[in-house]
């Protein structure tokens, strides 16, 4: 029996012979945040040298990186990237996910946006058939909180000012419980326009292109 562990590190390796295929030295890989990206992040200090870069989804991200002494590149300074690398917190059958349980959602989706395939790497337990047991992550700006939090309620859900927690562009999380998601990119797109909110943790409208999911038998691919 793979421990979950064990499971995270056999999807971050089945991405690492997808950074094979494209690697070279005009290169640069999307790095996501998160456990499982951790793991896919000491897997690629294998590619040092070998890659022009990398463009991190968080401080947290770049800091792993430059540790194993690759290059962090600035986002302006990148104009595409063969794929982006993340983990979810849910990811359904049509690739539609939640994410931002780590908090970097915004980035995550900034730099997912410049890349030509978003490979999702997560381990059986974030495969869900309807999306919504795990509460929605909404970065918002402070002053809107409560505004926000109104117009989310509205929608259904249950706001939760993620305590204690800024992200790293200065910036607050509700999490949102209780949704029902039946329409995934209808509910990424209400949310979205939302006044306030910065981004929104449905990544629907442009959700995974790949998923590697780890199981006891071995890696599913969907
Ligand atoms: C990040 O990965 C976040 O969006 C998401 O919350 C997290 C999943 O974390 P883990 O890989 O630790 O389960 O991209």
């Amino acid at each position: 029996m793979l421990t979950q562990d064990q499971l995270k590190k056999q999807a971050a390796e089945a991405a690492l012979e997808l950074v094979a295929e494209v690697a070279g030295p005009d290169v640069v890989i999307g790095v996501g945040t998160g456990s499982t990206a951790d793991l896919f992040i000491d897997g690629l200090a294998a590619f040092k040298g070998r890659l022009r870069g990398t463009v991190a989804s968080s401080e947290r991200s770049a800091q792993r990186l430059a540790g194993h002494g690759l290059p962090v590149l600035d986002l302006n300074d990148v104009a595409s990237m063969p794929i982006y690398v993340d983990g979810a917190d849910e990811i359904d059958h049509s690739l539609a996910m939640i994410k931002g349980g780590g908090g970097a959602l915004t980035r995550e989706k900034i730099v997912a946006s410049v890349a030509e395939r978003f490979v999702c790497i997560a381990d059986e337990s974030k495969l869900v058939q309807r999306l919504g047991r795990f509460p929605l992550p909404v970065e918002i700006i402070p002053m809107a909180r409560e505004v926000v939090a109104r117009r989310l309620a509205a929608l259904g859900g249950k706001p939760v000012l993620r305590a204690g927690f800024v992200t790293d562009n200065g910036n607050h999380i509700l999490d949102v419980h209780g949704l029902d998601i039946q329409d995934p990119k209808g509910l990424e797109g209400l949310v979205n326009d939302i006044p306030g909110v910065v981004t929104c943790g449905l990544f629907a409208i442009a959700g995974a292109d790949v998923a590697l999911l780890a199981t006891q038998q071995g890696i599913r691919r969907l």
